[in-house]
């Protein structure tokens, strides 16, 4: 019978230096109803836990009031009931001291539904729609010469990345600095008993937090500024948010109820009026009055 003689791997862990385990938290997440509360997100956990590192046991928080801890590295379902943007984070300890944290947001947007009275999202067009009304108060110069076009038509519309599609963008950085009073102002709509306006806005900046400032206005009478004048700003942003990589949230939802104006024929209004020294440039889009 041939004898087998089995050797023991040598140990060199002594003779060299060995850096210590890094153990690392990460995690995907998978929405199943498109960020919309209530919504059920699958959560993986992408954690990496060296052998060497010791037994994981992992601490959710889902920045909505609910935690979970678990030695189990399957996927957790967490439902996220109300809208809001919850930092998300997951630390993993283990058994020999070892830790590591990461966290995420996710954002859950309310979505009305109900008749859509009004919409416009400016994809597949170049300009803003011929029936809307633009006027440029402050005459100023953009500073951004691919902006030439706004010296006379206060807004236009542009691709943006971070929409990923067109928005409106209205325009607060001129040479030489200067606030902006650029209007844009809808077509008619006739509105329902408690009608809500919604849209989506960003100040996109290149350098640094350059927030805009802009109104809302409702007017009754004629698609002018007189006839916004007449009733006054009726919702006011001042500050809006600019891109998480400066500082901000990203993207954000606005809504306002109409129904100080039930049943009347209006005109809506966005008016960027940010001050000197001025901002940058504000997109708007996927301006909506729904009838819920
Ligand atoms: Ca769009
Ligand atoms: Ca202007």
């Amino acid at each position: 019978m041939a004898s087998i003689t089995y050797y023991a791997c040598e140990d060199y862990t002594e003779d060299f230096d060995v850096p210590p385990p890094s153990t690392v938290s990460s995690f995907e997440f998978v929405a199943s109803n498109n960020l919309i509360p209530p919504d059920e997100v699958t959560f993986y956990n992408r954690c990496v836990v060296p052998e060497r590192a010791g037994s994981p046991t992992f601490y959710w928080d889902f920045d909505d009031g609910s935690t979970l801890e678990t030695t189990d590295t399957a996927a957790v379902k967490h439902t996220f009931t109300e809208e809001g943007a919850f930092n998300v984070s997951l630390v993993v300890k283990t058994s020999v001291g070892d830790s590591s944290r990461f966290s995420a947001k996710v954002k859950l947007t309310d979505q009305l539904v109900g008749d859509t009275l009004f919409k416009e999202d400016f994809e597949g067009i170049n300009l803003i729609p011929s029936d809307w009304e633009l006027v440029n108060v402050d005459g100023n110069t953009p500073d951004n010469p691919n902006y030439g076009t706004m010296a006379d038509s206060a807004w236009i519309v542009v691709y943006s990345s971070t929409f990923e599609g067109n928005v409106a963008l209205g325009n607060s950085f001129y040479n030489p600095e200067a606030g902006a009073d650029d209007w844009m102002i809808l077509p008619a709509v006739t509105l329902g008993d408690n009608s809500i306006l919604t849209w989506n806005a960003m100040s996109l900046t290149t350098s640094g937090n350059y927030p805009d400032s802009y109104q809302i206005y409702v007017s009754t009478s004629s698609q002018d500024i007189d006839g916004c004048m007449e009733n006054g700003v009726v919702f006011r942003v001042n500050d809006e948010q600019v891109g998480e990589d400066v500082g901000g949230d990203g993207i954000a939802y606005h809504q306002v109820n109409l129904s100080q104006f039930a049943g009347q024929s209006v005109y809506v209004a966005f008016r960027l009026m940010t001050p000197f020294p001025g901002g940058d440039r504000l997109a708007i889009d996927n301006i909506t009055i729904i009838q819920p």
